[in-house]
């Protein structure tokens, strides 16, 4: 047997795809339309409180194209912390206009490929802080599952760990030169969603993910052994483009 990755585990993640019923909201009168609203103004607020105390973060964005037109990428200590605050958000009257299009529950993960240093990783300052990441209000964002193949000569998982190790750190150099452009959490899936990890990238400029994933392309890591679910791409929503997105 190959040696396995060890990895590190930080908040869990529940990425939650919504697309509004237009017309089941344009029937509502404005007074309800307002009242929705604002219930869900105030279930933001909430969200950025416990951001604040940093006990999770939550980012909001518009979807483009017909996969969606909202998500709401939600990080909390744990499984149940998820679970409570989907039900909250179901239980909300703008919830009734929503129509769940895509979900993805995974847990944000470091694995060793590139670890140094020694004593408890679980102490280290740097480490907690990106397993328990404060989200980025970048202007886009890029949301993938994706696997590492496992077929015929391409199973990665039956590479020794030097091979791993050395492809893992090309892949490495690569996403390092999009450092301060391109802000990227891995979410590991395995047993608890279709695919391994979901790949969720921030930036301003939406092109340097393009950049970034075309570039990984021909890398042996993703040439090889990478297969890719569908792909969403969307743009930052504060409160003010919430209510705009929202008024009729
Ligand atoms: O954590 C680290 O910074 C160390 C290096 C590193 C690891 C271990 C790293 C760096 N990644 C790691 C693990 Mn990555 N990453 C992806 C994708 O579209 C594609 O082809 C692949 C999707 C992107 C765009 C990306 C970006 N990475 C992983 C893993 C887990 C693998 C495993 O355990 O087998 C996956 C699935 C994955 C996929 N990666 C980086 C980036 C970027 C931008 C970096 C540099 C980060 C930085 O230096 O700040």
């Amino acid at each position: 047997m190959s040696e396995a990755a060890l990895t590190l585990e930080g908040w869990y993640a529940l990425h939650d795809f919504r697309a509004m019923d237009w017309n089941a909201w344009k029937s509502l009168s404005p007074a309800e339309r307002k009242q929705a609203e604002d219930e869900f103004l105030s279930f933001i607020q909430e969200w950025s409180d416990i951001e604040d105390k940093k006990q999770g973060s939550t980012a909001l964005y518009s979807i483009i194209g017909q996969k969606a037109d909202f998500v709401m990428m939600h990080l909390r200590e744990s499984l149940e912390e998820i679970n409570e605050l989907e039900t909250a958000f179901n239980k909300t009257t703008l919830a009734q206009f929503t129509i769940p299009m895509y979900s993805y529950v995974s847990v944000v993960e470091l694995s060793n490929y590139m670890a140094q240093g020694d004593g408890d990783p679980m102490q280290n300052p740097e480490i907690i802080a990106r397993l328990k990441p404060t989200l980025p209000k970048a202007n886009h964002i890029c949301f993938y599952p994706m696997n590492k193949r496992r077929e015929g000569n391409d199973n990665w998982y039956m590479l020794s760990m030097e091979e791993r190790r050395g492809m893992m750190r090309s892949h490495g150099m690569i996403g390092r030169q999009y450092a301060g452009k391109v802000k990227q959490i891995i979410t590991g899936s395995v047993g608890f969603d279709d695919w391994e990890w979901g790949v969720t990238l921030f930036a301003d400029d939406a092109l340097q993910f393009k950049k970034l994933v075309y570039e990984m392309r021909f890398d042996e890591v993703s040439a090889r052994f990478g297969e890719f679910g569908e792909f969403f791409v969307g743009n930052l929503l504060d409160q003010n483009k919430m209510s705009k997105m929202l008024e009729i």
